[in-house]
């Protein structure tokens, strides 16, 4: 090993102990809770999280009272109900949750249930499993009594069926509903929830990002946490919310951590990647963040009794 090259990696090495003490030395925001969600249904889905919190409950149960909100809006294309299809016709969900014990659960490639964020909560709890597919995690679903719904709405069918007559590809931009929510409760604690159907006309068995743990949502309740949107399979080539919250934990800002996952990714396409990624982050003192690769990004922000919708620009507009 050459010698510059053995004490760049010998300091990264040295630098170890004195990262994980300002992790460990982090004022912990307690008594503000936070509540961060991607895209502008976020701001509604907010609401829903911060009255589970004003009514004493925990970070995990608001995250997943929000993400149900966005599932059950028909109106909503990428997520539960009226989700855009496969290229089949049939509506498959992915979803994820993480708490601030580091469990977690998941569900990917679901049909026929309208919460897949309760699913995976319940998979998270009751199991000692964190992730089933398919028609294991709907005999699963149905066998807890959630109730079988054809996730299908006319108007899904529509866009599917004017779709199918030239079968153009479309990227999860274009479709971009896919909801991530990241809380902070009153206690300091984190969890998150994501919920998607995900690519829309994508190949019958697709799974993205969203019910990957590490991918799509990460939490470590001594640090951050992170969440994603975009196109999942890029987020799931670099461990994206993982990665995310591993910068915080070396003393990057939210916004600086997201920005150093997606340099990933524009390295990756040589600069210039044809496909959006958004990233939201949470710092254990409140402090939050978020970045996107092209065009813009809202999010939705909770914080200090505020809740507000923010528009970023894309890095590399
Ligand atoms: C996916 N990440 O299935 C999801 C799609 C998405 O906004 O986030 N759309 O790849």
């Amino acid at each position: 090993m050459k010698r510059r090259n053995f004490l760049r990696t010998s300091l990264v090495g040295l630098s170890s102990p004195l990262i994980l003490a300002k992790s460990r030395n982090m004022k912990i925001n307690k008594n503000n809770p936070v509540v961060l969600s991607t895209w502008d249904f976020g701001l509604a889905a907010n609401e829903k999280a911060i009255k589970v919190l004003n009514n004493g409950g925990g970070s995990m149960d608001a995250a997943e009272k929000a993400a149900r909100h966005a599932e059950a809006d028909p109106k909503n294309n990428s997520v539960g109900i009226g989700g855009l299809p496969d290229e089949k016709g049939i509506v498959t969900l992915d979803a994820c949750v993480m708490d601030s014990t580091g469990n977690a659960g998941s569900v990917a490639f679901l049909q026929n249930i309208k919460h897949p964020v309760s699913v995976a909560r319940k998979v998270m709890d009751d199991t000692k499993h964190v992730m089933l597919v398919g028609e294991g995690a709907r005999q699963f679903a149905v066998s807890n009594g959630f109730k079988e719904t054809n996730l299908l709405t006319d108007k899904s069918e529509k866009e599917w069926k004017k779709w199918l007559k030239n079968r153009r590809e479309m990227t999860p931009h274009e479709t971009h509903d896919t909801i991530s929510v990241l809380v902070q409760d009153a206690k300091g604690d984190l969890s998150g929830a994501c919920t998607t159907s995900g690519w829309a006309y994508k190949m019958h068995g697709r799974v993205g990002d969203s019910p990957i743990i590490g991918s799509a949502l990460f939490v470590d309740n001594e640090v951050g946490s992170a969440a994603a949107t975009g196109l999942g399979e890029e987020v799931i080539k670099t461990v994206g919310s993982f990665l995310v919250v591993e910068m915080m934990r070396q003393g990057y800002s939210p916004e600086e951590a997201c920005k150093e996952a997606l340099n990933r990714v524009i390295k990756l396409h040589n600069g210039n990647p044809d496909f959006q990624i958004g990233y939201i982050a949470m710092r254990k003192d409140g402090e939050v963040g978020a970045a996107c690769l092209k065009w813009s990004f809202d999010y939705a922000l909770f914080k200090n009794n505020k809740n507000k919708l923010h528009k970023i620009e894309g890095m590399l507009n």
